[in-house]
């Protein structure tokens, strides 16, 4: 059993939430092993379609957690890029190439690499009384776990660059306005709406979502050329899929699809 996060599987959803409330679940060294614990899991458990990641309490995630980083004067300074390389990198890589849809339900305030661990995630949820901060900034460093990948991505240069150098705070609904992310629930309808969208994607063809995702997050540096390349690709592999047979067969009955995710 785990210490700061939860971790469920039910009809084919992982629901990872993290559970250190009290420091608005900031990540600490024994968290970081469980959630790396818990991705592993989703990733190798084949009865899992979706994953789900939310936090309990007030806060979605505030990133590190800066109590173990408070420095003594006399002491020598940590190395964050070793943090970075053993911690939030890997996460955001299994995140990101997990053959499955990732939902996000951020269901409070998101600062540093809790909002960018958000933006990593294929479909990012958020009650209308969360908010979204590149706290970074504001105690000297840069964005992390993919930021500045993501957010430039997501909202443009010019407002990644204001939100990254001013580190302003901003509301979930003007995140949902300028599409960072997919949408906004009611504080008490958000678990329930991602629990329900997840497990609605759970029943869905798997791979060729998987492979809507892998497509999509390379279009990011690929040309048009290389695009079509690689929707031919991709394409020969969703087509090969017991699910695609399934959706025509299906569509031409008349009847709905009954997918396996494979
Ligand atoms: O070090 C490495 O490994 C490199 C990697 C870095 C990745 C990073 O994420 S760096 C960025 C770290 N995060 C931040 O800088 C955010 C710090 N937190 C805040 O700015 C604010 O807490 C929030 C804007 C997120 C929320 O503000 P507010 O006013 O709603 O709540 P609060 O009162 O500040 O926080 C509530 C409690 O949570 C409070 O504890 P207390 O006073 O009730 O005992 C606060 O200290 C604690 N808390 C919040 N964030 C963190 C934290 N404790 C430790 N670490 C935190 N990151």
């Amino acid at each position: 059993t785990y210490q700061h996060i939860e971790f469920e599987i039910t009809e084919g959803v992982a629901v990872l939430t993290l559970n250190r409330p009290d420091s608005l679940n900031s990540f600490n060294g024994q968290m970081h092993t469980e959630v790396r614990d818990a991705l592993k899991q989703t990733k190798t458990n084949e009865s899992v379609r979706c994953l789900l990641i939310t936090g309990n309490g007030r806060g979605f995630c505030a990133g590190q957690d800066l109590s173990d980083r408070a420095v003594d004067p006399d002491a020598e300074v940590p190395n964050l890029g070793e943090s970075i390389e053993k911690n939030y990198n890997p996460m955001i890589r299994t995140i990101t190439s997990l053959e499955m849809p990732v939902i996000c339900a951020v269901n409070g305030v998101a600062a540093g690499a809790g909002a960018n661990i958000a933006l990593a995630c294929d479909i990012v949820l958020a009650s209308k009384s969360a908010s979204f901060i590149q706290a970074f900034c504001k105690i000297g460093l840069i964005p992390d776990s993919g930021g500045t990948w993501t957010l430039p991505r997501a909202v443009g240069l010019p407002r990644a660059m204001a939100l990254s150098l001013l580190g302003d705070k901003i509301s979930a609904e003007q995140a949902e306005q300028w599409g960072m992310i997919w949408k906004t629930y009611e504080a008490d309808e958000l678990k329930e709406a991602a629990l329900a969208m997840a497990k609605k994607l759970a029943t869905q063809p798997t791979k060729g979502l998987a492979l809507i995702k892998r497509s999509l997050q390379a279009s990011a540096n690929n040309s048009l050329d290389e695009q079509l390349d690689l929707e031919r690709d991709l394409q020969t592999l969703a087509g090969q899929t017991d699910d695609y047979r399934e959706g025509v067969s299906a569509f031409m009955a008349k009847r709905s699809p009954s997918f396996q995710g494979k």
